[in-house]
């Protein structure tokens, strides 16, 4: 048996959460074209008759500016101290330099797989050029090349990652896919069509909070905050006689139904707390 944390690293943007979701077979992280979508580490739970990858999804590496920043970075300490592969995601399209400088940065004491990603973008060339540019780095163990998007290349580096995996009892009973709550991927579904909907600031300004999850009969009642720093942007995020939170609740209430596979009734409120982003008390309340 073989059982070990295999954690995630990489730039905003460059696909973490989509290999997530991959290599998992199924949604638990959210995904945008924009960067720091994701805020916190995710577990994703992979079980097999003779193995057990604990995903760990994390946030883009990026220089804090905000309290919200420091915790997002924090996410990605905790997930540097108790990994056994590392998995570093680079975007082809990516300055590699750059790229080989956050690596090296990270001063890892375990394996490292450098993972190419979206793959599907560049030619057979430029590929082969990524390879041997990461090749021979002191931290790269292996080099694989995927594109999370389109499932190239996923199984391949299941199988590389098995192979740098210890030995060891499971660490989670096997029925678990996560180590988070039911509430925690209520709230990012809606988060994520945030970042579908709106442009600008909005997105990085707002966070989810869900007050009500209960299961009725036929359906399970969901309520929700949306959070935001400023009245303008709750006007915003309202829409012209509410038609854009119309929206953002019709879809978000779409995929939260397809993750619970129940009936939903989705219910949206939006609340201004200035600065929270800076707000240690209000941070904690909101998971962070
Ligand atoms: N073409 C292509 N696009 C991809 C691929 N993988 C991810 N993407 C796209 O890249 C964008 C970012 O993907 P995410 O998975 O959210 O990236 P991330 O690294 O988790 O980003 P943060 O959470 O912001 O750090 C999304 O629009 C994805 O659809 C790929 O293999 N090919
Ligand atoms: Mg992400």
């Amino acid at each position: 048996m073989k059982s070990g944390f295999v954690n995630i690293f990489g730039k905003p943007n460059a696909g973490k959460s989509t290999l997530l979701n991959a290599l998992m077979g199924e949604k638990l992280a959210i995904v945008s074209p924009k960067v720091q979508t994701t805020r916190h580490r995710i577990k994703g739970i992979l079980n097999a008759k003779d193995y057990q990858v604990i995903f760990s999804d994390t946030p883009g590496i990026i220089e804090p500016k905000y309290k919200l920043h420091e915790k997002m970075m924090q996410a990605v300490k905790s997930s540097l101290e108790d990994a056994d592969v590392a998995l570093l995601i680079v975007d082809i399209k990516d300055d590699l330099v750059e790229a080989d400088e956050m690596f090296a940065a990270l001063s890892l004491k375990v394996a490292a797989i450098v993972v190419i990603n979206k793959v599907d973008l560049a030619s057979k060339e430029t590929v082969d050029k990524a390879i041997a540019f990461f090749a021979d780095k002191k931290y790269c163990n292996k080099v694989v090349v995927i594109s999370a998007l389109k499932n190239l290349g996923i199984q391949e580096l299941l199988e590389e990652i098995l192979l740098f995996l210890p030995e060891g009892a499971p660490f989670y009973a096997d029925d678990n896919l996560s180590d988070l709550p039911m509430k925690f991927f209520v709230s990012e579904l809606i988060r994520e069509k945030i970042f579908y909907l709106y442009q600008e600031e909005i997105p990085y300004h707002t966070t989810v909070l869900v007050q009500q999850f209960k299961e009725k009969t036929t359906l399970t009642k969901i309520t929700a905050d949306i959070i935001v720093q400023r009245e303008t942007q709750k006007g915003i995020v309202l829409g012209q006689g509410g038609k854009m939170i119309k929206e953002l609740g019709t879809l978000a209430r779409k995929d939260i139904e397809e993750f619970i596979g129940r009936k939903v009734f989705l219910e949206l409120f939006v609340k201004v707390r200035p600065k929270w982003r800076d707000n240690e008390i209000h941070l904690r309340e909101y998971g962070y």
